[in-house]
């Protein structure tokens, strides 16, 4: 395949003072010639405003622990420090139409209610005492915890514990709720939420994978998982047990989505979200597809190479694939697993049928590097 756009089929006018006084004219009329803007507006492939980033969670926290004294909680609204694509500045995104930020709540702090159309999800990287409150539903999370926020749903959260802060990665779809005008936010009336009677009511309810509610009074209708909190005391084991019994993916070792019981989809219609583990040494084969990838480092070491660019990772750490970049992963550990968190747009990619994935194949199936 060439990519040439000096080919039949391309637009391949050449400029001439002729047409530069005719696009002028176009211009004032707010209007202009397709084919000067053609081949940028239909790429032969995707061509990501986005480019593959580390984040060093070593280098970041002592830089997200310095904004519990420099801002209020109450006056920041959330007290975030947000991951910025340096070629996304524009949208304040992490990666493609995704958003991510690392949460700080000191000891004892809470955040008030209010409730957004982005959704927003949750991956707990450290401390003890975190607690949401999900459209009415009090959750307590603890590290390596997975919980969602869907959209429109109230939410509010704090850190109920008394030595230590919690740390915790926002993922939300807010540039992809930007992209569309569909942007909408309200605080609540009263500040705060009146909370149910259960703390992780959707877990006891939901929690219990083939076996779910039948005929109760409250059936769930809403588009998204009526399951809000997917522990790691959970998922790890579900994990290992899948590892003892299957080979996993050539492209991403032993992956599991995290999904909604009651459809087997994603957890939420514009976000879904995995856990993948690597065995000790192993190295996957590179795939790319169409969507992007937020990663957040659950336990281990290892590297990725995404578009021919290593990047060297550890526990707490956060990188990302942009759409169509080649990737693929290795734990550099011979002794210990490696398990990766992950959240990205797959569902929206899916259900628009923009989705297309494909397997590298030369080179025995991975990525030249330089
Ligand atoms: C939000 O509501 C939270 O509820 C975190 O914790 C980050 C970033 C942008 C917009 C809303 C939260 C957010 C956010």
């Amino acid at each position: 395949m060439t990519y040439s756009d000096d080919v039949p089929g391309r637009a391949r006018v050449s400029d001439t003072a002729d047409l530069s006084a005719y696009y002028e004219r176009l211009a004032e009329h707010e209007a202009g010639a397709l084919w000067t803007v053609a081949n940028e507006i239909e790429p032969w492939y995707p061509q990501p405003k986005s480019v593959p980033v580390h984040w060093s969670y070593e280098r970041l926290r002592p830089l997200v622990l310095e904004s519990l004294d420099l801002v209020k909680a109450d006056d920041a609204g959330r007290r975030v420090v947000m991951l910025v694509n340096p070629g996304r500045k524009d949208i304040s995104a992490a990666v493609g139409m995704l958003y991510t930020g690392l949460q700080i709540m000191g000891p004892g702090e809470s955040m008030t209610a209010h409730r957004h159309q982005a959704a927003a999800l949750r991956f707990v990287v450290e401390g003890q005492g975190a607690w949401t409150i999900v459209d009415g539903q009090k959750l307590k999370v603890g590290p390596r915890d997975f919980a969602i926020t869907p959209n429109w749903a109230w939410h509010e959260h704090g850190n109920e514990g008394d030595d230590a802060p919690v740390i915790w990665q926002d993922g939300l779809d807010i540039p992809l709720v930007n992209a569309h005008d569909a942007g909408f936010y309200e605080v609540h009336p009263d500040l705060y939420q009146e909370q149910g009677k259960a703390v992780n009511s959707s877990l006891l309810t939901y929690g219990a994978g083939e076996l779910r509610p039948y005929g109760f009074e409250d059936g769930w209708t809403k588009p998204y998982s009526p399951l809000f909190a997917y522990p790691w005391d959970q998922a790890y084991p579900a994990l290992l047990n899948a590892a003892k019994a299957s080979d996993g993916s050539p492209y991403d070792g032993i992956i599991l989505e995290y999904s909604n019981p009651l459809t087997g989809g994603s957890v939420m219609p514009t976000m879904g979200a995995h856990l993948q583990l690597l065995r000790p040494s192993q190295a996957t084969k590179a795939h790319r597809h169409t969507g992007s990838v937020v990663y957040n480092v659950a336990k281990g070491q290892g590297h990725s190479i995404i578009a021919g660019q290593r990047f060297d990772w550890r526990e707490g750490d956060i990188f990302c694939v942009p759409s169509w970049a080649w990737h693929e992963h290795a734990n550099t550990s011979s002794t210990d697993d490696a398990v990766l968190f992950s959240f990205n747009d797959f569902p929206v990619m899916r259900s628009l049928a923009f989705w297309r994935e494909e397997a590298h194949t030369d080179n025995d199936g991975h990525q030249p590097t330089a």
